[in-house]
């Protein structure tokens, strides 16, 4: 295991340093799994199409696009290369023409469309307790996604790998859609899995509170697998280890690591051996009468492959740990829960650029025009005490602030775009 947070500057330096040479030679791609139905956001639309409300009122796509964006320039500038990232998008029935009709309406958000390759993945139908089929319409079984683990079938519907291997891609930077601090082809992380020689491997942070809707990573009989959280019993989520905390503590975060070779040893020979996970849902059906029911309580089972459950073929596991404030705070929910849902994401994002600004050397006037100290904190709510959105066009991960920040004194709101880091930047840079 390696960790992000534990390690000293050269060595995370070191792992960077590999990152970005991969990525500047095209062998790193992008593959964001977003079939899901986001049922517990309700929202009717594709999560990615969602915006938490940041003062630039970007969506989760138009976010994802521009860190895309940067880290190709990073690993330009660097190796001076052209390099690309391309992305891969899993969506499913639901998810597929809605994605591609906003990606059109938003330009490919100045990506190239070349570069992003939309596919599907296949239905289950759902079931009732007694394992009968539920019709939705008079003529339509209710039919659900495969689960995130209905990638590997996918891939395989759609030459996906062969489509990687024209380009040259070797390893992919697979994740969710609704981390809003996701961090896309990491080049610690990939620099990490490389130098490791691993085949496969996970961004873990340590587990907030035993019943944290993450995935634990482990070993099971010396295996490296995921015990997902709807089927860990609170008892063992809850046990706690010598030093005082979680025994198991390893959360998942849906950020994986692959090599191409890893997914077409899966693709051809494992699939086949990956369990369907049941999952007790609400799932609306049509009555004898012919009218749509929506049920208030669970009524039928849905099922599911996970995307991690091909940990347990990998020759060279490697979990890596990540700190939760920078890289994890997923969109799950509405308003209405307490976590993870709208508010959660968008002050965490804005929390974490107003400590880069900080860092950076900038001082805040709040919204009243009053000046902010060092000892100024977040707010009782958890908003910063001033509004700082930075684009990921201008910094990735915090890097390259100074020269537009170091000693101003700026109003919040304030917002780090393109524009404004033009007028910002000193003559001579
Ligand atoms: C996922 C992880 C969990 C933890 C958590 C962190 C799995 C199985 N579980 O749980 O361990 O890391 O995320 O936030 O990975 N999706 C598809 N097709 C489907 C179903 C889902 O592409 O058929 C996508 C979905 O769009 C999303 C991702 O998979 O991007 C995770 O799906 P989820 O939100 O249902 O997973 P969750 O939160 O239960």
């Amino acid at each position: 295991m390696g960790s992000a947070i534990r390690c000293d500057q050269e060595t995370r330096l070191r792992w960077e340093e590999e990152g970005f040479r991969q990525i500047s030679l095209n062998k790193v791609a992008v593959l964001l799994l977003a079939g899901g139905q986001g049922t517990r956001l309700g929202v009717t639309y594709p999560k990615g199409m969602y915006q938490v409300g940041l003062p630039s009122q970007k969506t989760l796509y138009q976010l994802q696009a521009e860190r895309i964006r940067r880290v190709q320039q990073l690993a330009d500038q660097r190796q001076g290369t052209h390099c690309t990232v391309p992305w891969y998008i899993m969506t499913s029935e639901f998810t597929l023409g809605p994605t591609i009709k906003f990606f059109k309406e938003h330009d490919f958000f100045h990506l190239d469309p070349t570069n992003v390759v939309l596919f599907e993945q296949r239905m289950l139908p759902a079931v009732t307790f007694e394992g009968k089929a539920i019709l939705e319409r008079k003529d339509k079984v209710a039919m659900a996604p495969d689960g995130n683990g209905g990638l590997y079938c996918a891939l395989a519907d759609h030459q996906i790998l062969e489509d990687m291997k024209q380009r040259g891609v070797e390893f992919v930077h697979v994740y969710c859609v609704d981390n809003i601090l996701v961090r896309l082809a990491d080049p610690v992380f990939i620099g990490f899995c490389v130098l490791q020689g691993a085949d496969c491997g996970a961004k873990v942070v340590e587990k907030a509170y035993p019943e944290e809707p993450v995935g634990v990573v482990c070993q099971v009989d010396g295996v490296p697998q995921v015990v997902e959280y709807s089927e860990i019993s609170p008892e063992i989520a809850g046990q706690l280890g010598a030093d005082g905390g979680l025994l198991y503590n390893a959360g998942n975060i849906c950020n994986h690591f692959f090599t191409r070779g890893f997914l077409d040893v899966v693709t051809r020979e494992f699939e086949p051996l990956l369990r369907l996970h049941v999952a007790m849902k609400k799932v609306p059906y049509v009555d004898e009468e012919g009218n749509l029911v929506k049920p208030l309580r669970p009524n039928g089972i849905k099922m599911e492959k996970f995307v991690f459950d091909v940990f347990q073929f990998a020759k060279n596991f490697v979990a890596f740990e990540v700190c939760r404030e920078e890289e994890f705070s997923p969109l799950k929910n509405d308003d209405t829960a307490d976590r993870d849902n709208p508010s959660t994401c968008r002050r965490a994002l804005l929390a974490q650029h107003y400590r880069w600004a900080l860092q950076a050397g900038a001082r805040f006037l709040d919204v009243h025009g009053v000046q902010l100290t060092e000892q100024s904190g977040m707010l009782p709510n958890g908003d910063p005490p001033a509004i700082c959105e930075i684009s990921p066009l201008v910094s990735y991960s915090g890097e390259g602030l100074e020269m537009y920040l170091q000693g101003r004194q700026l109003q919040s709101p304030f917002i780090l775009d393109e524009d404004q880091a033009r007028l910002l930047r000193p003559q001579d840079c």
